[in-house]
């Protein structure tokens, strides 16, 4: 069955000039991209995000880091298509993620892992309604 998942390409891969290569692995992964824009997180969009890891050590560096420049956010169509782009994009450390994957080849650390991608089919409905309008999405 064809699904959707949500990705956000992060701060450090824009600022690093990846949004094309990114979008090239994407789009050669078989993905078709149902709504896509560029935008910048406030301080409350990033906590209200990221909620989920309110209690964590790194919540502060996460959304300090998520608002310190533009992101792409991206909902993206394809067969299995949450489980499908979590391997495209690898591991969340990009020293453990596998050859060849988004996070190998174009993130520097476990906090600026360049790419976001949904862990589940409830969060990816989640976390693309909150960047897209349903007249957004197509
Ligand atoms: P993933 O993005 O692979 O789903 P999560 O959901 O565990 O990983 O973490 C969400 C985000 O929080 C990560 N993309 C990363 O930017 C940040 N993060 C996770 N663990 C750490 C950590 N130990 N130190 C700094 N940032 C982290």
């Amino acid at each position: 069955m064809t699904n959707r998942t949500f990705t956000m390409l992060k701060p450090d891969a824009v600022e690093k000039g990846y949004i094309g290569a990114i979008l090239e692995k994407i789009n050669a992964a078989g993905f078709r991209i149902v709504a896509m824009k560029m935008t910048q997180m406030t301080k409350t969009d990033a906590e209200n995000f990221y909620a989920v890891h309110k209690e964590r050590p790194f919540f502060g560096e996460l959304v300090e880091f998520m608002t310190r420049g533009p992101i792409v956010a991206a909902i993206l169509e394809k067969e299995n298509a949450v489980e499908d782009f979590r391997k495209l994009i690898g591991a969340t450390n990009p020293a453990n993620a596998e050859e060849g994957t988004i996070r190998k080849l174009y993130a520097t650390s476990m906090g600026e892992n360049a790419v976001h991608g949904s862990d589940s089919d409830e969060n990816a409905a989640i976390e693309g309604a909150f960047h897209f309008a349903g007249r957004e999405m197509f």
